[in-house]
């Protein structure tokens, strides 16, 4: 069962009551309880419109990979609602795969909110980005843009002007960002999945071969580049 969302509420719960000692908890963390937690959406199925079923077996395939290799490391898929298709499926294949569920488990929140609403910890959070790596354009790219203020923008172009599909680039969040003061962040990965929606540059005509490999490669690429971060 995935009880470990339940479990991490009220950690902390104390330094909430002083606004400035949990932002000053925060500064320079690197991970949580010693454990690195990667909080990430699920990479286009929302605005890129790709298919969920295909999407969840294979969020839940590349997190059963990663957590065979990897010790001492958290991976959380954050969506918006309880009522998540998608957090739903991947809960539901996940069981079945008999994945570990204090290692990989669903939280439902703002993953710009995920301690100041949910009193969850990550240091890492991934972002659904466009392929120029630019801030708007809804979704969690303009949520994680909006909370994150300048800085992440400037910081990302300091690693990447552009991002090719199936990628991945880890950008250090300066310690004035507000969502590394507020939220304890150190880094974003901003990821680009494949795209299925026509209105969108770049999509892929309903071709699913080529689909399902460039969400593959995307998490792969999320998830071997969280581990280059603490290794
Ligand atoms: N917190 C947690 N999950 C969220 C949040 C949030 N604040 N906002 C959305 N989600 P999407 P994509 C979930 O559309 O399909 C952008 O415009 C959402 O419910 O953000 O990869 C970019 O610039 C869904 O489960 O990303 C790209 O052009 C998941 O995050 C394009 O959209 C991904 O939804 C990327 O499209």
């Amino acid at each position: 069962t995935f009880t470990a969302e339940l479990e991490n509420k009220n950690e902390d719960q104390g330094s909430l009551n002083d606004e400035n000692s949990s932002e000053r908890s925060f500064v320079g963390r690197s991970s949580c309880n010693d454990v690195h937690t990667l909080a990430f959406p699920s990479i286009s199925t929302s605005d890129f419109q790709f298919d969920l079923e295909k999407a969840s077996d294979i969020i839940v395939d590349s997190v059963s990979d990663f957590l065979n290799k990897f010790d001492s490391v958290r991976l959380v898929l954050v969506d918006l609602s309880d009522k998540s298709k998608i957090l739903s499926l991947v809960r539901k294949k996940a069981a079945k795969k008999n994945i570990e569920s204090n290692k990989f488990f669903t939280f439902v929140g703002d993953i710009t909110q995920l301690y100041t609403k949910g009193n969850f910890r990550c240091n890492v959070i991934a972002n659904a980005t466009n392929w120029r790596l630019k801030p708007g354009g809804g979704g969690v790219n303009a949520a994680i843009y909006r909370a994150a203020g300048d800085s992440l923008e400037i910081a990302t172009k300091e690693r990447a002007e552009t991002l090719s599909p199936g990628n991945s680039v880890v950008v250090p969040l300066p310690s004035s960002s507000p969502l590394h003061l507020r939220e304890g962040v150190t880094h974003v990965i901003h990821v680009l999945g494949p795209n299925m929606n026509l209105q969108r540059p770049n999509y892929l005509k309903n071709d699913y071969v080529e689909g399902c490999k460039i969400l593959r490669d995307a998490y792969s690429s999320l998830f071997e580049n969280f581990a280059s971060i603490f290794k």
